[in-house]
């Protein structure tokens, strides 16, 4: 298996989040790229940087004007001179407008971000896109007869919408993973969230569609982050009816609970039958996860990897969360390397 990634993840570097009440470094940081990328040098996974694909591609998931939103965002925060830090500080919550955009880049904020911990920083864009073409990459070479293909995204994209950012997340990378895959060779794709936090994006970009499956296994939103969505009875709508399958857990959850539910997961997907596969690879299941309250310990990552193997589908993986930064590169080739056949 080849594993994509580009060095401009680096450009998205420096911001601040809001957590717990206070204006903290983000936990997202470049350093897990580096670790990740140290062990897979380590394993003898070869990396390959990812193609030109036009920015156009990112508009089969994305809305145009959210597009350019994120792309200008930072420089209009600049040309209105302010200072500190890119984040928005007021949302359309209940009761209010949501059918206007403002015009003034913290109305716009407000509008387009779903939380205060999702900095925009001067090299956001740049760094988010890469991360897309990474993951569109991975989705190419699956499409041209690859068995598999790791793509190291960073910022993360799961919890990016159509028109929404937030949760670490700008472009949205196993959506558009997925629907590369559609728009190439597939007919029916499923992709399998196993970060600790609900895929709330990829879920909305896909709720209404019966030519993606979205299987989510996740910490509990009653109270874990995204909070708001990733409940059981959330199961799709139309002709997405049944498309849509989570799995919330209890915080404290362990391998035996995680694995009951595992095994539910790769259930729905032998029953749904999708020609390939896509993997939200979120190692924030770690038990010394710092914002996470699952109990998985490394020995399971290549359980993990074995098991997904098992549905012997053409497979995109695709980075999203993990924030323990000395164990995340060990975590994530077990699970690689069990994937590919290879003992832990
Ligand atoms: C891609 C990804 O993993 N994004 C996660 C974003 C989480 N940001 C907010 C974290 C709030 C954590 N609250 C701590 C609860 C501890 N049980
Ligand atoms: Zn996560």
């Amino acid at each position: 298996m080849k594993a994509i990634h580009s060095p401009l993840h680096a450009r998205h570097e420096g911001g601040m989040e809001l957590f717990r009440g206070q204006l903290v470094p983000t936990f997202e940081t470049p350093e897990r790229i580096a670790v990740i990328l140290s062990a897979l040098e380590a394993a003898h996974i070869e990396v390959t940087a990812p193609r030109d694909i036009p920015e156009s591609r990112l508009l089969r998931v994305h809305d145009a004007e959210f597009v350019t939103f994120l792309r200008g965002a930072h420089a209009r925060w600049q040309a209105e001179g302010r200072q500190g830090n890119v984040l928005p500080s007021g949302f359309p919550a209940r009761g209010l407008r949501r059918d206007r955009k403002p015009s003034g880049i913290s109305g716009a904020l407000g509008y387009y971000a779903f939380d205060a911990s999702t900095p925009i920083v001067a090299g956001t864009w740049e760094a988010a896109f890469a991360a897309a073409r990474c993951a569109m990459t991975a989705a190419a070479m699956v499409s041209e007869g690859e068995a598999a293909a790791y793509a190291l995204c960073r910022p993360p994209g799961h919890h990016a919408g159509r028109s929404t950012y937030g949760g670490y997340c700008y472009l949205n990378n196993a959506a558009l993973a997925a629907q590369y895959l559609l728009d190439e060779r597939c007919r029916r794709v499923s992709v399998i969230d196993i970060d600790y936090h609900h895929g709330n994006g990829t879920q909305e970009i896909f709720w209404e569609r019966d030519d993606v499956q979205f299987v989510s296994l996740h910490g509990t939103p009653d109270t874990e982050y995204p909070w708001f969505l990733g409940y059981a009875d959330e199961r799709g709508e139309g002709r997405g009816a049944g498309h849509t399958l989570n799995l919330p857990l209890p915080t404290g959850t362990g391998w035996d609970g995680y694995q009951a539910a595992l095994g539910t997961a790769l259930d729905a997907i032998r029953r749904y039958a999708p020609d390939a596969l896509v993997v939200s690879l979120g190692v924030d299941t770690f038990a010394g996860d710092p914002i996470s309250a699952f109990k998985l310990q490394r020995e399971h990552y290549p359980r993990i990897g074995g098991l997904l193997a098992g549905l012997a589908l053409p497979t995109v993986l695709v980075q999203e969360g993990g924030y323990a930064v000395a164990e995340i590169g060990d975590i994530v080739v077990g699970v690689l390397g069990a994937f590919a056949g290879r003992p832990a």
